[in-house]
């Protein structure tokens, strides 16, 4: 565990081991999921809006095996790699932004506000922390071992209600795992006009261990979270900071970022990287990916619209 106020050092991006294809299957999925979707709203063949989490696909990745099924998951605006981890459900997900039958909430959460078995997500910067703090509580008296992981972004550290959920669950012991996907913006903010201090800092106040993950390496990251992981489930809260890149946009079309900012996180991204470390296992893998997400869009651009019922 790393407990530090230093700053993360400077990382040029290193070769990246070779993955377990189910890893990198599902890396793909979410890379692709995630720009058919710009693609599709840029066609005009969705409404609302969306946030995808082009380049930060690894944090749910790193995850998936360490989390169970009895754990709650709050994931934020920025979730579809959170859902897609989780469940691998990309029809349902899909049908739930173009509000298609078998959409995963009938159509009505759209991209930010899914409810599924112990998963849901809100588009409510610092919502869903005080929430997940209460199932925490419950979980630790009803169901010792399982925990609650919230995921936020560096700019939901402006919003005084992780504070508050910070306090109770070290004062109560509470099994919360934070993950905080630190990719250095908040829609057009850039981390150091917002955020004084840091975010290992804002943890210590509270006692809470913070761990700083800056590989994009599931390899890497996985086996260093697992034990702490573990400390959680007997009630350590802990926060998990990912300094990650934003590859896209805030949303879409939106990007405020200098052109260097941008090659800046294209630098990192794990998927030129990977193409380039491990052609010969990216390019299969990669293109039955394409060919899997293009198949989803056919087939759920075909259905009916989804019809919802407060009564079902
Ligand atoms: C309470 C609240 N205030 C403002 C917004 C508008 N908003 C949506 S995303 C976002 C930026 C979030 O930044 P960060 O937490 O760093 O996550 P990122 O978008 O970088 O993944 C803002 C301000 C919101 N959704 N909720
Ligand atoms: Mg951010």
């Amino acid at each position: 565990m790393t407990e530090t106020l230093a700053p993360a050092p400077a990382t040029s991006p290193a070769r990246l081991s070779r993955l377990a294809d189910d890893d990198l299957a599902l890396l793909l999925l979410i890379r692709h999921f995630e720009l058919e979707l710009l693609r599709l709203y840029g066609a005009g063949e969705l409404n609302g809006t969306t946030h995808t989490c082009l380049g930060q696909e690894y944090v749910p990745v790193a995850l998936r095996p360490l989390l169970g099924p009895g754990d709650f998951v709050f994931s934020n605006h920025r979730g579809h790699g959170h859902y897609l981890a989780r469940f691998g459900d990309a029809h349902g997900l899909l049908a739930e932004i173009m509000g298609r039958e078998g959409a995963v909430c009938g159509g009505v959460g759209g991209s930010q506000h899914l409810h599924r078995d112990r998963y849901l997500s809100t588009g409510v910067q610092g919502e869903s922390l005080p929430v997940a703090a209460g199932v925490a509580l419950h979980l630790r008296r009803t169901e010792p071992g399982t925990l609650a992981c919230v995921h936020i972004g560096d700019g939901t550290w402006g919003e005084g209600a992780v504070y508050e959920a910070l306090n109770l669950a070290a004062l109560w012991d509470l099994p919360l795992l934070v993950v905080v996907e630190n990719n250095g913006i908040a829609q057009s903010t850039p981390t150091g006009a917002q955020l004084a201090g840091t975010i290992a800092g804002r943890a210590a106040a509270f006692g809470i261990g913070h761990h700083l993950v800056v590989s994009a390496d599931v390899n890497e990251i996985r086996p260093a979270l697992e034990p702490l992981v573990a400390g959680v489930r007997s009630g350590r809260p802990l926060v998990v900071e990912f300094r990650t890149h934003r590859l896209g946009p805030h949303s879409k079309g939106d990007d405020t970022r200098p052109p260097e900012a941008v090659r800046a996180a294209r630098e990192h991204d794990w998927y030129d990287r990977y193409a380039h470390d491990h052609p010969d296992h990216f390019h299969p893998l990669d293109a039955r990916a394409r060919a899997l997400v293009e198949g989803v869009v056919a087939e759920v651009s075909a259905r009916p619209p989804s019809r919802w019922s407060p009564c079902a």
